[in-house]
């Protein structure tokens, strides 16, 4: 009788993964952490690209949206430590999607480790107690920050060792293997990217190891004199934002059969040393200045991620393919930061 259980549990439980994986349409999204750095771009992409989706804007008080965010849909306080505002939102909506952004960045993470293990794993635990209960997909990214300096650093591999030692990584780790979890345990569809530093001349990143790579435009379009928390000779991966807005649609809106991995997928674009984004960034505005005052705990942990991951899986399971390289990036990034900051 007990072995006919177990059989007849096996059984359901694959049935509700491809049943739920089949299933998933992404009509109804709930983006938490809409408002930042990714959120406040995803939102209006799916808002806008996905015909007949009705995509509902998380906040928390304090990040409140404004402007096209607030005016183009609807938005809702949700708080990933309040399990039970989740729930309301999810039932209210008949939310499909989630896009849990919700995350302090490394080096914030690192100052309050509480903090960040609080909102990275104790609201994930809820999101996906939600999931499991509404039958709802999850998307939670994982990043390079969930390697560590053991991890290969060239040509950094899908399947690694992963023992990363910034709080940031560590959440980062658990948030792959509890997603991976929910997965085969319970069927819920989580799927995830890990990204590389992001960026973008929307939203400005907060606390992160990568925010050099995006703050050294500002300061070029300025012509004001950057300053570098990060060393020479340090490479990290990093992407222009409609490629990490892209791979988060896309991945969720993969065939399920052909996933082979779930939480997480290695995503990759370009790796640069500082020297040669700032190279690249002078081809475009030869007055920028730069001087050099390592941060030791930035510098740390971007010396124990990966210089640059391989993504094949991703190519191969899901057909990731970036668009923008450095130089591309490079002149839409210039292009775009004029007009915003009116120069
Ligand atoms: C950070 O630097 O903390 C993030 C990341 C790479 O996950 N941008």
């Amino acid at each position: 009788m007990d072995f006919l259980w177990i059989i007849y549990k096996k059984i359901a439980i694959f049935v509700n993964q491809y049943l739920n994986c089949l299933l998933q349409s992404m009509k109804n999204v709930l983006v938490i952490g809409s408002t930042g750095q990714i959120g406040s771009e995803l939102t209006m992409k799916i808002r806008r690209e996905i015909p007949g989706s009705t995509v509902v804007a998380g906040y928390i008080p304090g990040a409140e949206p404004k402007g096209e965010l607030l005016e183009s849909g609807p938005s809702a306080l949700a708080d990933v430590r309040d399990a039970a505002g989740l729930a309301a939102i999810v039932e209210q909506y008949k939310i499909d999607t989630i896009y849990n952004l919700a995350a302090l960045l490394s080096a914030v993470a690192e100052r309050k480790p509480l903090l960040a293990w609080d909102i990275q794993m104790n609201g994930l635990l809820n999101i996906l107690e939600v999931a499991r209960e509404k039958g709802v997909a999850v998307f939670t990214p994982s990043s390079i920050g969930s390697f560590g300096p053991e991890t290969p650093h060239d040509g950094t591999p899908q399947d690694t060792i992963q023992r990363p030692r910034s709080m940031y990584g560590v959440t980062k780790v658990s948030t792959e293997l509890l997603s991976d979890y929910y997965f085969y345990k319970y069927g819920v569809d989580t799927r995830a990217v890990r990204f590389p530093g992001l960026i973008s001349y929307v939203t400005l990143p907060g606390g992160g190891t990568t925010d050099y790579a995006v703050e050294v435009y500002y300061s070029a379009v300025k012509e004001e004199e950057f300053v570098c928390p990060i060393a020479p000779g340090t490479y990290m991966d990093m992407m222009y934002m409609p490629d990490a807005l892209q791979a988060a649609v896309n991945l969720m809106q993969a065939d399920p059969s052909r996933l082979r991995h779930r939480n997480a997928f290695n995503i990759a674009a370009m790796s640069f040393e500082p020297e040669q984004l700032f190279a690249k960034i002078r081809e475009y505005i030869p007055s920028l200045r730069v001087r050099y005052e390592v941060d030791p705990v930035r510098q740390a942990i971007a010396n124990s991620w990966p210089n640059s991951m391989d993504d094949s899986c991703a190519r191969e399971e899901w057909d990731w393919k970036p668009s923008y390289g450095l130089d591309e990036m490079t002149r839409d990034m210039i292009k775009h930061l004029k007009i915003k900051l009116g120069i």
